[in-house]
């Protein structure tokens, strides 16, 4: 453009490409009262409506993990010990649903403000934490299944809206013998007329998922939060270590996934938490903490391997 310095040019100038002056201290201008303005939400937002998955390098720092990572192995073992505590979920692979009190990191967790931030952003104010839990793929593991972890809702095949979230985070160094969890990016909006239950995909669509699919190899801290309804997959764990990996289920209200959890806490535990933590909660408070008898089965993952 002819640089001019003509008043009426200059004025529609720079009504076409307003800038916007740095502020004094350089602090980025948040548009978006609920999101830390270290987060970008568009990001947020075009990561889960685009591929379905986004995740964040060392949310955590490792001897935070490595604290978890001491807590799940006893929690697992006092699943297996109880009746309907560990879910099968093929050869050799278990998911747990916890209290949240069960591990000390889950108010760290749930306060982090990325997790919080992609919470607000794709959930709405509203948004409502409605699992924890965690899966473990043991050594011999085979893979699964191509799956949904849900059925899809008119929510997102009419109304094309994602409302609900799973949050993971491993406890361990992922490396490739470990049988990596697998993801097919965009698949959260296949058209699930011909998935057996709603969930599985039939075996002509593989090569699809096939062609797709990324291996996440998430480091200790590292986190990720997806649509289940993405397309995914823990493939075998050819290792001699296990693969455990913690889960938060987080829903936009009314989407009602706590109708198959049981998220309780002592009231002692709750009566210490922030009330902004509360308003996120769907849960029971309780005298004493009672197993959770689980609600979420996914029958084809209990059923077999791919
Ligand atoms: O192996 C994983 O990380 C995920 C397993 C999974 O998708 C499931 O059991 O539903
Ligand atoms: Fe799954």
């Amino acid at each position: 453009m002819t640089v001019t310095n003509d008043a009426k040019a200059a004025a529609s100038m720079s009504a076409e490409a307003p800038s916007t002056p740095p502020t004094a201290d350089q602090t980025p201008i948040n548009a978006t009262p609920y999101a830390d303005p270290q987060y970008d939400v568009p990001t947020i937002m075009a990561g889960i409506y685009g591929d379905g998955i986004i995740g964040l390098k060392g949310a955590f720092s490792r001897e935070w993990v490595a604290r978890l990572a001491g807590e799940l192995p006893v929690l697992y073992e006092a699943a297996l010990a109880r009746p309907g505590g560990a879910v099968g979920r093929g050869t050799n692979r278990h998911y747990v649903e916890i209290h949240p009190e069960d591990i000390s990191g889950f108010l760290d967790l749930v306060t982090h403000p990325w997790v919080r931030t992609v919470c607000e952003s794709v959930l709405g104010p509203d948004y409502k934490i409605v699992e924890i839990g965690f899966d473990v793929p043991n050594p011999g593991a085979k893979d699964q299944p191509w799956h949904r972890d849900f059925r899809a809702g008119d929510e997102t095949l009419v109304d094309r809206r994602l409302n609900s979230l799973a949050f993971n985070l491993t406890a361990v160094d992922v490396e490739p013998d470990m049988g990596p969890f697998e993801i097919a990016p965009g698949t959260q909006w296949d058209d699930p007329s011909a998935f057996d239950h709603g969930m599985f995909p039939p075996v002509s669509l593989f090569p699809r998922y096939q062609a797709l699919a990324q291996r996440k190899m998430p480091k200790m801290g590292d986190i990720s939060a997806r649509s289940a309804l993405t397309i995914h997959r823990g493939t075998a764990n050819h290792s001699d270590k296990p693969r455990p990996v913690l889960v938060l289920g987080v829903d936009a209200p009314g989407a009602g996934h706590d109708e198959w959890h049981d998220l309780q806490f002592t009231r002692a535990y709750y009566e210490r938490l922030p009330q902004e933590v509360k308003d996120h909660l769907i849960c029971r408070v309780v005298d004493e903490l009672e197993p959770i008898v689980q609600g979420h089965t996914i029958e084809g993952l209990m059923m077999g391997d791919a």
